[in-house]
């Protein structure tokens, strides 16, 4: 009798063939072998610093690439600083360098380099951008990033597949991101937690690789792993036109695939929507908004700032002007973006509406520029619509199409875009422009580049081997659905410190309590409690590196996002659930803890008390720790048990190079 045929939906397929370890079954953890590897420069600096401890003198992926689109505002020398160490160490190491201004990481790895079939990791969270692409492409925290480029696995607990399927097709004003918004209000934050979308049906073959990429760029906000399109003609079309046809296969799932869950939506009921503050799930229909007036309009971020998005900006704002009580900016995705609109004049129609361009990066997306006045709305074609990320901590932002953004700067209020006439129909040419010069290859001869350090490069801290026993005090309790901006806050004050974590973890929980650090230091350390959805939005592993440097011993919530998770582990910090999740009400900031006989507890995935000294009550919690990360947190983080391992030459001296001083 002959083995029944097995039927692999994209997502198996992808996985199976990069399969380095461990069994692809919901649950599991599995090691896959990594293709490309991205970092931007906010996140960057900490892994390039994490590769070079670990001794090894080349990149081993197919591809790696370092992008510089975070910390832009060049206010002091901290940013220009680390930018030189990227591009030095870049070229040192094998890796492509992407200057300042050539664009946003996930837009020029979109254009440039993604492969359908193929594996990427990058050191943000946003890195699903290339599974518009038909790319396995995942965010992590820059030391997975960092050993995928020493030619490591990247280890995950294998996602359960979600399939998408996409009925119908879009109503005129009707984009990609109202899919995504869509999807999000239908699963919420932490509805794509263990879990990757693979979209499916009718409605794929409407949507361009750039429309797919919007839609697996803002996966990222439903906590999923990923989210993968298959690669076909849409697919082939942008390749040719980026001049890249070769790199380009057809993949789809085999007819016949399972999967482990199924969404529907129809596009044809779909009107445009957008997400009030301050979640990217609360979203609601753009015309059931009562008058709102908007003071700050902004289109661009890794999200919607492609080619066919600025050109519909330009056509709607063609012969027209922004509203006299709305400043507007536009940011250009990547710089051939950028060229284009000004080679074809729609730069030059943008401009004359009185819109404010920013050059090609992340912008005020994360803060860096363009915070909103006091109390402000503004609405913004952006991913991330969290308290404080704009920089202004009482602003309200919306995120919502950028034709929607066009609608409100137009008319000073929100506006459903469908109330303004006729959509214009975008062209998109068969070949874009581009020439590379943004892109630095790495050097022929590594021996004659010296890595340049600037003074605000501080060392890397080390966690300590994990204790017999652990007790401390409660030092924060926190609700559902705390991300990353509140645990570590980005923006342009605190974005420069990112490679000196002395300095930036005295900003730590700084939006719910500026006087965390201080506390956290005078009580030697301790526990932060929280409930669901603890640590979702960004990669950034500031958020479990700071907290480790002022003493954070473990987390104790009702669930984790992946990322963060993930990064607390690396960096030593004990990750805990509460078996019942009423438990979260018998523990209150203040109390102290204990958590005795550790090195057994820990061995097994078993439930184990915590016991309140407090209020003399035994709590239940579980690690859920697989073996190998068991081991990592008994070493005290990742870099200590790669040590232990053997596995690589990691140097305990400072890595070589020069530290260029500065008088400051
Ligand atoms: C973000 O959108 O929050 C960021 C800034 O791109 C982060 C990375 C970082 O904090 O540097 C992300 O999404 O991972
Ligand atoms: Fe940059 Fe914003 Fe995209 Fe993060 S979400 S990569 S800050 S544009």
């Amino acid at each position: 009798m002959s083995a029944p045929v097995q039927r692999l939906n994209l997502v198996q397929k992808i996985i199976q063939a990069h399969l380095i370890s461990g069994n692809p079954v919901a649950g599991e953890e599995v090691g896959i072998r990594i293709d490309q590897t991205l970092t931007q420069d906010a996140t960057g600096t900490m892994s390039y610093l994490q590769f070079e401890a670990m001794g090894i003198d080349r990149v081993k992926t197919k591809l790696s690439v370092s992008y510089v689109d975070h910390n832009m505002l060049q206010t002091g020398f901290e940013n220009a600083d680390d930018h030189r160490y990227l591009q030095t160490v870049a070229a040192k190491h094998g890796v492509h360098f992407s200057r300042p201004g050539n664009g946003i990481c996930h837009q020029v790895h979109l254009e440039r380099f993604a492969i359908p079939g193929q594996t990427l990791l990058g050191s943000d969270s946003h890195t699903p951008t290339c599974g518009g692409l038909g790319e396995l492409s995942i965010g992590a925290g820059g030391l997975d990033v960092a050993v995928a480029m020493g030619g490591g696995p990247f280890y995950m607990t294998m996602p359960k597949v979600l399939r998408v399927e996409l009925k119908g097709k879009l109503q005129p004003w009707v984009t990609a991101k109202d899919i995504i918004l869509e999807v999000l209000r239908k699963l919420t934050v932490k509805g794509g937690v263990g879990r990757i979308l693979e979209y499916t049906g009718q409605g794929v073959k409407s949507l361009s690789a750039t429309a797919r990429a919007t839609i697996t760029n803002m996966g990222a906000e439903l906590g999923a792993t990923t989210s993968v399109f298959p690669s076909d003609e849409n697919t082939r079309e942008y390749m040719k036109a980026q001049g890249r046809g070769k790199d380009w296969a057809p993949l789809s799932a085999d007819a016949g695939a399972t999967y482990d869950e199924e969404l529907i939506i129809d596009l044809n009921k779909l009107e445009p929507l957008v997400a009030q503050p301050h979640s990217p799930d609360n979203v609601i229909e753009v015309s059931k908004l009562k008058t709102i007036d908007v003071q700050q309009v902004c289109v661009g971020s890794c999200t919607n700032s492609s080619y066919s998005d600025l050109m519909m900006v330009a056509r709607m704002l063609k012969g027209k002007h922004v509203h006299p009580n709305v400043s507007m900016t536009v940011t250009p995705g990547s710089k051939q973006v950028f060229q284009m609109i000004a080679n074809n004049g729609a730069l030059a129609d943008i401009i004359a509406s009185g819109a404010r361009i920013i050059e090609s990066a992340c912008g005020p997306c994360i803060g860096m520029g363009q915070a909103p006045s006091s109390g402000a709305v503004s609405v913004r074609s952006f991913n991330r619509n969290f308290e404080g990320r704009s920089g202004t901590r009482d602003a309200k932002v919306y995120l919502a199409s950028p034709e929607t953004c066009v609608a409100c700067a137009l008319t000073g209020k929100i506006t459903d875009p469908s109330t303004l006439g006729k959509a214009p129909k975008i062209d998109v040419p068969d070949k874009f422009v581009w020439d590379d010069d943004g892109i630095i290859a790495p050097a022929k001869d590594p021996k004659k580049v010296e890595v340049l350090r600037g003074p605000n490069i501080k060392p890397l801290p080390i966690n300590q081997p994990l204790a017999e026993t652990v007790e401390g005090q409660v030092l924060l309790k926190v609700v559902d659905n705390i991300t990353t901006d509140h645990i570590m806050p980005a923006g342009s004050k605190v974005l420069p410190l990112r490679s000196n974590i002395p300095a930036i973890s005295e900003f730590v929980f700084n939006i719910i309590d500026p006087t965390f650090p201080k506390r956290a230091k005078e009580a030697g350390g301790g526990f932060v409690v929280g409930g669901d959805n603890y640590g979702q939005g960004s990669s950034r592993e500031h958020a479990a590196l700071a907290p480790m440097y002022l003493g954070l011993k473990a987390v104790l919530v009702k669930s984790f996002a992946r990322i963060h998770r993930a990064n607390l582990i690396n960096f030593g910090i004990l990750p805990l659930t509460f078996v019942q999740a009423t438990d979260y009400e018998n523990i209150a900031q203040g109390d102290k803890l204990e958590i005795p006989d550790l090195k057994q507890v820990i061995k097994v995935d078993h439930p184990f008390p915590v016991k309140n000294l407090t209020n003399g009550k035994s709590i239940q919690v579980v690690h859920g720790l697989t073996s190998r990360q068991q081991e990592i947190i008994v070493a005290g983080g990742l870099l200590n048990w790669t040590k232990q391992q053997g596995t690589s030459t990691t140097k305990s001296t400072a890595p070589k190079g020069k530290t260029v001083k500065n008088k400051k």
